[in-house]
């Protein structure tokens, strides 16, 4: 973690590394832009490697900072995206309900967690596109899977943007419910509570939407 992203962390109550995991083409790019600059696009761009990109939102009262982790979901860049599980507080694994193999991979996505994130880490399953027609998976099997995981199961679409942002505030609060309430335990560090804001920091952070991208690997 760099002394600047620490520096930054300060103007917030909560900063979370959060991962976005899943078979590649299931919408985990478009959910990201989705969420951070409200724009969806038909082509399809695969990330190659990791990306990330940092939403600064309010979530009850509390000011929450999340680095999102955009994973490439091509298996030639497991070995990359793997190094990423152990930081994360929360991940976020997808798939496409129009796609029955993505659906299909999910227990290979749950073991990847095991063996490489924490184990007190927050997971909630996303089925997204159900804009479209061609739906493959039903609701009722995808929230039996996620029950037989004691996870959450949301429904997503990043094209016509149902449910986005209620998938990253699902995340957000069970991680914060986790980690507990802020000011009980003030640590810069990320994954932790956050000192208490100075009132000029906080206007400032109160722009909202501060978004940020980098792209790890080329
Ligand atoms: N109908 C529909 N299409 C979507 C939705 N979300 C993404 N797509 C399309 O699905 C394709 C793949 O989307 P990406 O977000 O690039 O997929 P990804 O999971 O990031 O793929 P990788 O980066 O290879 O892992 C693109 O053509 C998108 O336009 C959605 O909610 N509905
Ligand atoms: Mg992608």
């Amino acid at each position: 973690m760099s002394d600047y992203y620490v520096q930054q962390s300060s103007e917030c109550d909560y900063l979370f590394k959060v991962l976005l995991i899943g078979n590649s083409g299931v919408g985990k790019s478009c959910m990201l832009m989705r969420f951070s600059e409200n724009q969806f696009t038909n082509h399809f761009y695969n990330t190659i490697g990791v990306d990330f990109k940092i939403k600064v939102f309010q979530i009850d009262k509390s000011t929450v900072k999340l680095q999102i982790w955009d994973t490439a979901g091509q298996d030639r860049f497991r070995t990359i995206t793997s190094s990423y599980y152990r930081g994360a507080q929360g991940i976020i694994i997808v798939f496409d309900v129009t796609d029955r193999e993505s659906f299909n991979q999910i227990r290979q996505w749950m073991q990847e967690i095991d063996k490489f994130a924490a184990e007190s880490v927050n997971k909630i399953l996303v089925g997204n596109k159900i804009d479209s027609s061609q739906r493959r998976v039903s609701t009722d099997e995808a929230e039996a899977l996620a029950k037989s995981y004691s996870i959450s199961y949301i429904e997503t679409s990043a094209k016509t943007n149902i449910n986005i942002e209620n998938c990253f505030s699902l995340i957000t609060r069970q991680i914060i419910q986790r980690v507990g309430k802020p000011n009980q335990n003030q640590k810069s560090k990320v994954g932790m509570k956050l000192q208490q804001n100075s009132p000029q920091q906080q206007t400032q952070n109160k722009k909202g939407g501060e978004q940020d991208s980098q792209c790890c690997m080329s």
